[in-house]
């Protein structure tokens, strides 16, 4: 196939047409800072460790894969300004998925089918031959949206810095009559099915449903929509960035995306552009009929399971040979305005890349900070056994509060104390934000308060409460934006999550904060419910950052392990 591809292409000519014309998008879009460039970037929130580029806006990951040693992230990206518009792909690399190389936007508006921007897509590795990219083209003002295909100028180029778009082969594929082609968007990595035809999925809706059209190939090149879409859900609305990857049911390891069979469950993703949150559901692939149908344990639609239930979106993951896992990027936004982030002249950054499994319990995904994440680890504290009653509030001293990372371990001895818990609570956020971390409780509140200013003027809550309910107890994770910073203008959510842990024989929790500046991403569980929260302190910045551990509940809670570290700055330029 690679062939017949680079075969179309005689001549590769960079023809750089960025358009700032005011598409419709889904994005809010403001057209007069579109193109506004400051001087300077401002470095007071900017992160030590998360991935951002050295300027400017970035939204969704695109196209992250391992080829030939080297890791590559694409990601939307405005070359002109801090705000979304001029969409292109720009593109780092990595020997370690923490420390990155800019370079050259891979992708720009230069055809007609991508004249009104390149937006989001993924790469496939075929095999023997190399990476293709397939990804969105807007054609027209209105938003009409066609699925495109580039292959490296030379595949033999570990860094990938050249793309071509065969002019003979676009667009691959285009909306037909039965359907709206300004909802059509987003193509998957493509897998290789039984049959030795690919498949790939492309976010779409109907109505009010939110729905993945599923196409098939035997070149990669032609494309045939299969009669029904994959998986489709009622009042969804459109589904961007949908994902769709087999989970191992025996232990920790990823798999590539063509592996089917008994010893797999599906993974289908969608990011709902109506909320602009995520939800996914664990369930079977009937390859032979090309349907997915999610576990009854899994809900589908929006009380659905979210990989993180703050502020994380347009994810997309990919496996990786060489160690193998699967791997999720996901996108946090700003949670600050529009001037702000124009005149930081930056926006957007990207969480730590997660290693994703299925729980041993089959209901649930689990996800970590990939393990390379710990060569940032400078000096270390630790904290054990200390016991924490009901207000205190002990500080970790002796690292750098405001870049670090921390796990602790804290325990109970009884459940006796939990409050009832109202079955009339089903929304999470709703909950936290009605009992905060200085709410006094029974079991909980207790955990840690990042990004705290001395006096505690402003700081950010990491922590866990525990309800009694009539058959089980219910464990409750927020992290909650509310007193994050003295400007009281800023979006300041109270990011919340329901813990699915059974605490009968094991009366423990456990946290991992990952604090970056204005970032604050918490693992629970062991990854069972996580959350990402953007945070903007003025007091507690640099290091006037402070962390504490902290027990807000009548029940005595003992800090069995706490270490923290100092995390080093990962390079990014
Ligand atoms: N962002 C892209 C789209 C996608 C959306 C445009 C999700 O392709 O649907 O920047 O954030």
């Amino acid at each position: 196939m690679m062939s017949t591809l680079t075969n179309c292409v005689t001549v590769f000519i960079v023809v750089c047409v960025i358009c700032n014309n005011g598409v419709e998008a889904f994005h809010r879009i403001y057209p007069h800072l579109q193109s506004v460039s400051t001087p300077s970037v401002s470095k007071l929130h900017r992160t030590g460790y998360h991935f951002q580029p050295i300027r400017n806006w970035i939204n969704d990951p695109n196209g992250p894969m391992y080829y030939k040693g080297v890791y590559h992230l694409f990601y939307q990206y405005n070359p002109k300004g801090a705000v979304w518009g001029n969409i292109v792909w720009g593109h780092s690399v990595s020997k370690d998925l923490i420390n990155w190389k800019q370079l050259q936007p891979a992708l720009y508006p230069s055809k007609p089918f991508d004249k009104y921007g390149c937006w989001s897509g993924s790469a496939t590795i075929l095999p023997g031959q190399g990476p293709v990219i397939l990804y969105t083209g807007v054609v027209d003002k209105r938003s009409n949206e066609v699925q495109c295909l580039a292959i490296p100028a030379n595949a033999s180029d570990p860094f990938l810095t050249k793309w071509v778009k065969p002019d003979r082969l676009n667009p691959i594929v285009i909306a037909d009559h039965s359907m709206n082609g300004s909802v059509f968007r987003d193509p998957t990595t493509a897998w290789l099915g039984k049959d030795g035809h690919w498949r790939m999925l492309i976010g779409g809706k109907k109505k009010d449903s939110g729905l993945a059209y599923l196409y098939r190939s035997k070149d990669f090149v032609k494309w045939i929509r299969a009669k029904h879409p994959i998986h489709s859900a009622k009042t969804t609305g459109m589904w961007e960035c949908p994902d769709f990857y087999p989970v191992s049911l025996n232990g920790k390891n990823g798999l590539d995306a063509s592996m089917t069979g008994n010893s797999v469950k599906h993974v289908l993703k969608n990011s709902l552009d109506m909320t602009r949150y995520e939800y996914y559901t664990i369930g079977t692939y009937l390859q032979n009929k090309d349907k997915y149908i999610p576990d009854n344990t899994s809900e589908d639609g929006w009380g659905g399971l979210r990989y993180d239930y703050g502020n994380f979106y347009a994810s997309k993951s990919f496996f990786d040979p060489s160690k193998n896992r699967r791997i999720i990027w996901g996108w946090a936004n700003e949670s600050d305005s529009k001037e702000d982030d124009v005149k930081k002249g930056w926006a957007g950054i990207q969480a730590i890349p997660r290693t994703v499994w299925l729980d041993s319990g089959g209901r649930q995904l689990r996800q970590w900070p990939v393990e390379e994440l710990n060569t940032l680890r400078g000096k270390k504290v630790e904290i054990g056994n200390q016991k924490l009653k009901k207000g205190d509030y002990v500080e970790v001293k002796g690292i750098t509060a405001a870049q670090a990372d921390v796990e602790v371990t804290l325990s109970f001895s009884s459940l006796d104390k939990a409050e009832e818990f109202d079955p009339r609570w089903v929304n999470a956020e709703d909950l936290c934000a009605l009992k905060g971390s200085n709410v006094q409780g029974g079991v909980g509140p207790f955990g840690l308060l990042t990004l705290a200013s001395q006096k505690l003027e402003e700081y950010t809550p990491v922590f866990f409460r525990i309800f009694k309910a009539s058959n089980k107890h219910v464990i409750l994770m927020c992290s909650d934006a509310r007193s994050s910073s003295s400007n009281i203008e800023l979006y300041k959510p109270s990011f919340a999550g329901f813990v699915d842990v059974d605490l009968a024989n094991n009366m423990k929790l456990s946290l991992r904060s990952l604090i970056d500046h204005s970032v604050v991403e918490s693992f629970g569980a062991g990854g069972k419910t996580n959350i990402l929260s953007r945070v903007y302190p003025k007091l507690a910045v640099k290091e006037k950052a402070h962390l504490f551990v902290f027990n807000n509940g009548n029940e005595q809670i003992t800090v069995e392990n706490l270490k923290a570290w100092s995390m080093k700055s990962a390079r990014r330029n």
